[in-house]
Order: structure tokens, then C-alpha cells, then sequence
């Protein structure tokens, strides 16, 4: 048998961390739009949860943040002179824009990309696709960078396959791995991926929501899937319910986290849940384990407690067969309604039998949770083996990244810091030292 173990790879939190209301759709990030954010705490409450996981025994890689205040962009649209100038200009002229460009947003790395493991692609090597992110301008320019670093982690062409982001259109919307589960009986088999999606591109008489943007296209994820050569009978898509969207899920990972043979969901997640289940079951056939369907009802958590406590953006983890911990943040813990739902779970039939809950306010108030901290990779041994050692959680890294942040990390940053030149100064004095102690080469464009 081919095993192989499931990677988190988690972004660490940059040093313009800030909060300014850019994600229509994301009700945290709104409510907390203009209060100050704390970097120096955030990249810490991030690396926290890293080193508690390896600590647990799990693979835990770390994927680099970009530059930001990301001056490349405010020149493309027009801005010209000296870094410093084009700050000011920025700041005065189009103050949302530089806040955009300046946004920590690649930490939530489960939009990195969509991961296709190599027991499911006709290759056999390990696909990457960067998401396009195009429904949000501040996210729209991730993309290349984000390819770069993981390249620059992935970095074996005899085992992983990089693909360049879809068309930076609305009709490939692609939100990467948010929107992606991988369901298996053991990572290195063959698995099924889930792909669900917010609206068709290509059909205007399809259900979409009314309120909130639809970020990610059923196009989207037909192309990823065809670019990772999977099997078309080990793929099911599944539209995500619209209303759910207009009440503030902006991604599926809000209400809806999958692993191996478990599916934890909420009962109005999908369109059509009855579909979703058959397909999920047929996908699965005759496999040697049970798969798990395990249903939030609406009257033990209502949507409103999974928008507020991120109940399912958790991270749901094997620690053998059938057993599984699970991995979410302290609002859960202070939310009655899900934390009566978790504590019976736990004595419950289901393979989850642990709760871990862990502090991540500060991504926690821009609508990230510990799902969309990290990006999933099932590794075979002979992959692990070909990963930069160094963007690797241990003691070693720990100990420097911690050192790191303290040393060039701010406790305290208002919107109207992001016009100071000596954060861009800071900001790239960090991520030249990052580069070296995670092995990456010259990733920025500042370093070119
Ligand atoms: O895309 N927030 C991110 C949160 C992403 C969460 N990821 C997953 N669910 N997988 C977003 O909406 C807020 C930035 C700001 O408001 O400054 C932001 O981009």
C-alpha cells in the first residue's frame, strides 16, 4: 500500500497585518473595518497553533507572506517616482487602494491554492494550482507570488506538478482550496475531490445568491480538475446553498470541513444535500472504511453561530484510523450553542473524538480560522522527502521565527500606517531575512 501522510502548510502572518473592511461578503472583516490590528500578536497566534501540531505528531510546513505595501502593483496603476512618493501619493489620492495593496491577506493559505495529491492524478506527481482570487482586488494579486513560493517549496519536478493561476476573470473565480476537500480512505490512494462552488458562470438561469458575491465558478473547478488529470468518476462538485452565501459564508470552508472518510457540514451548506450525499456515496463505493456523513441540524447551531464561532472552519485531523481531532478557534469555546454541539459530539458515534482550541483573534477579526490558516498536502513518504527542509515546523524554526517577528514586527498599526515609508522599509527587511532562513531564493520583486 501506498501510504502517505497529510501536510498543513500555514501561512505566516506578515508584518502589515491590519484591519480595513476589504472583503464584502466577510462580516468579520467589515465589523472590524478601522480598528488597529496587532501584527507582532498575530504572526505569534499563528505560529502557536504550527508548532502545537508538529508537536502533535503532524507534518507542519510554513509558507513565507508577500511584500506588502506591494509598490509593483501601485506603479502598474500609474503611480511613478520614488517608493516613498508613490506612498504619499497613494495615501492621498486613493487611500482604499493602498490599503488593498497593503493587506496581510495571503496568510489565509488555504486560498493559496488547489492541491491535487499524486495518488489522484494521472501523473502520479502532486498538482498545484494557484487561485486567482479575482473577486477581490487585494486578493487578485497574490497569485504570482503565491506560485513562486511554492515552488520555490516544492521545488522537484520529478514529484510536483505547478500549474499558473486560471484567467483573472469573474467566470473562472477560483478561491482554491476553501472551496476543496479531498476525501480518501488513506492519503496515498486514490481519493475523491469535492469541489463546490457559489454560481455557474456560463448559466445565467442557475440559482446564485442576491447579496454577496459568489466567488468561486463550477468553471473554475472543471478546469482545475482537468488540469490535474483526476478521474472524472472521483470527482463530485456541489453547489454551495446561495442563501448561506447571503448570510455571510463567503467561502465553503465556513460550514463545511472534510477528511478521509468524514464529512462535517452544516445542513443548509449545500443546494442540494440529498445530491451532495448521493454523490459523495457512489464516489466512495466499495472502499475498505465507512464514510461518515456527519449533519449540523440548524436547530443545535443555527447559520448565524457558524458565521460567528467558525465552528467548521476548523481543522479536522487524523491521528489514526478512525480517530480524528479537532482543531478550532476559542469562539467556539465561548459560543453556548456550539460548544453543547462539540462536547457531544465528542462522546458521539463520529471518528472525532477530541476538541484542540487554540487563540487566533487577530485572524479571527478579518474572517480567518485555523482552516484558512493552512493549505493541505498529502505527501507520500518519497514527496516529503523532496520539500525545502527548511519552511519545515520544529523546535529550531520555531525558536527563529519567533525571534524574527519580535524582531521586526509591530505591536500596534492603524490604516493610516500604511503610508509610513519605514513600514515598507521594515516590511522588506523582514522578508529579505525570511528568505534566508526558510531557503526560498529571491521570491520578492524587491529582491530582483
Ligand atoms: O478573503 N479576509 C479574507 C479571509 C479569508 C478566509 N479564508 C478562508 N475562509 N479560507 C477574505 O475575505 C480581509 C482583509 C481586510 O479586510 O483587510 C480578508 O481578506
Amino acid at each position: 500500500m501506498n501510504t502517505a501522510t497529510e501536510a498543513n502548510f500555514d501561512g505566516l502572518v506578515g508584518p502589515t497585518h491590519n484591519y480595513s473592511g476589504l472583503s464584502f461578503g466577510n462580516v468579520a472583516s467589515l465589523n472590524n473595518s478601522a480598528r488597529p490590528s496587532n501584527p507582532k500578536a498575530a504572526a505569534k497566534q499563528g505560529l502557536v497553533k504550527m508548532k502545537a501540531l508538529a508537536d502533535m505528531g503532524f507534518v507542519q510546513g510554513v509558507l513565507a507572506p508577500h511584500e506588502r505595501p506591494h509598490i509593483p502593483t501601485l506603479r502598474r496603476l500609474g503611480f511613478s517616482g520614488t517608493d516613498a512618493s508613490i506612498l504619499e501619493q497613494a495615501a492621498k489620492q486613493a487611500p482604499k487602494l493602498l490599503a488593498a495593496v497593503s493587506s496581510a491577506s495571503c496568510m489565509w493559505t488555504a486560498n493559496a491554492a488547489t492541491v491535487s495529491p499524486s495518488g489522484d492524478t494521472s501523473d502520479k506527481r502532486v498538482h498545484f494550482t494557484p487561485a486567482n482570487l479575482v473577486n477581490k482586488f487585494h486578493r487578485s494579486i497574490e497569485h504570482e507570488t503565491t506560485g513562486a513560493i511554492l515552488q520555490a517549496t516544492f521545488n522537484d519536478d520529478k514529484h510536483f506538478a505547478h500549474h499558473p493561476a486560471l484567467p483573472s476573470v469573474d467566470h473562472f473565480g477560483d478561491e482554491g482550496a476553501a472551496n476543496h476537500t479531498r476525501f480518501c480512505h488513506g492519503y496515498g490512494e486514490q481519493g475523491i475531490e469535492f469541489f463546490v462552488y457559489g454560481m455557474e458562470a456560463f448559466n445565467s438561469n442557475a440559482p446564485k445568491p442576491a447579496k454577496f458575491p459568489a466567488r468561486h465558478t463550477l468553471e473554475a473547478s472543471q478546469a482545475v480538475a482537468r488540469r490535474h488529470g483526476l478521474k472524472a468518476n472521483q470527482v463530485v462538485y456541489a453547489q454551495q446553498n446561495p442563501d448561506v452565501i447571503d448570510a455571510g459564508v463567503f467561502h465553503n470552508d465556513v460550514i463545511a470541513v472534510g477528511n478521509r472518510n468524514a464529512h462535517f457540514y452544516h445542513q443548509e451548506a449545500f443546494l442540494d444535500t440529498a445530491k451532495m450525499k448521493q454523490d459523495l456515496l457512489t464516489a466512495w463505493g466499495e472502499r475498505a472504511s465507512q464514510f461518515h456523513l456527519i449533519e449540523v441540524p440548524s436547530d443545535a447551531v443555527s447559520v448565524q453561530d457558524c458565521i460567528q464561532s467558525y465552528l467548521f472552519n476548523s481543522q479536522l485531523l487524523s491521528r489514526s484510523d478512525d480517530d480524528m481531532v479537532l482543531v478550532v478557534p476559542g469562539e467556539c469555546e465561548n459560543n453556548p450553542a456550539v460548544w453543547a454541539y462539540l462536547n457531544s459530539l465528542i462522546t458521539g458515534p463520529s471518528p472525532i473524538h477530541e476538541i484542540k482550541v487554540f487563540d487566533l483573534k487577530q485572524s479571527m477579526s478579518n474572517g480567518g480560522g485555523p482552516a484558512c490558516l493552512r493549505l493541505r498536502v498529502a505527501l507520500t513518504q518519497a514527496e516529503q522527502q523532496a520539500i525545502n527542509p527548511s519552511t519545515l515546523m520544529n523546535d529550531s524554526l520555531f525558536a527563529r521565527l519567533n525571534h524574527w517577528v519580535d524582531k521586526h514586527y509591530r505591536d500596534q498599526l492603524h490604516e493610516k500606517d500604511l503610508a509610513d515609508p519605514q513600514l515598507l522599509i521594515e516590511s522588506r527587511s523582514a522578508l529579505d531575512e525570511l528568505t534566508q532562513i526558510m531557503n526560498l531564493g529571491s521570491v520578492y520583486e524587491f529582491q530582483r
